[in-house]
């Protein structure tokens, strides 16, 4: 099974980038843009486990806990690794800095366990469409400018999610295994 965790976004900002990601769909089909309802942000891509390795990752994951919510502010939107030749069209996360702690704990967590450690560091962000191939469709180019610093909204995050991804002709299906709340003491 191929499994990650993962952040959900609340329905406020799920709307609104759906209407943001409504528009730029009607003007181009060419990238692959990403269903409003699997937006979320990425905090492990654990990759293909054996189903009897889901008790122990299960187990790992309920012991990874945060003092205090993670706050997140959706706004901005960029690509990945750049404009000229994107591969992906992101919105931008600016998160508290106990995400990046967060993501940190469940690698290392996840690490004893075998799965392979992140060799980058931790960037937070939504991919809202992938180019196969890179490139951005003309017809795009200036309402992404236009909408460059974009406000979706902000939350405070206070569980995360184990999510399995099953990969379909008509793109992936994600179904929540466990969600895991993860503030232990709020100040
Ligand atoms: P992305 O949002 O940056 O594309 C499920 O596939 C999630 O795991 C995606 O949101 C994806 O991140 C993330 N992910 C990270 N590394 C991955 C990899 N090597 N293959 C597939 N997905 C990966």
């Amino acid at each position: 099974m191929r499994l990650f965790v993962a952040l959900e976004i609340p329905p406020g900002v799920r709307e609104s980038l759906g209407e943001f990601l409504a528009v730029l769909r009607a003007l181009s089909s060419q990238p692959r843009w990403v269903r409003t309802d699997n937006l979320h942000i990425t905090l492990k891509f654990i990759g293909e486990v054996l189903p009897e390795k889901l008790g122990d990752i299960r187990a790992a994951l309920s012991a990874v806990h945060s003092d205090r919510a993670v706050t997140l502010d959706f706004r901005g939107v960029g690509f990945f690794p750049n404009e000229k030749r994107p591969r992906v069209f992101w919105a931008d996360v600016e998160a508290s800095l106990n995400l990046g702690q967060l993501a940190g704990d469940i690698d290392s967590a996840l690490e004893k366990l075998g799965v392979p450690p992140e060799k980058r560091p931790f960037s937070p962000h939504l991919t809202l469409a992938r180019f196969e191939p890179p490139g951005l469709p003309e017809k795009l180019r200036a309402v992404i400018q236009e909408n460059a610093r974009r406000e979706f909204g902000s939350v405070a995050a206070r569980e995360f999610h184990l999510i399995e991804s099953k990969l379909k002709p008509g793109g992936a299906e994600y179904t929540t295994l466990e969600t895991f709340p993860f503030v232990v003491a709020e100040v």
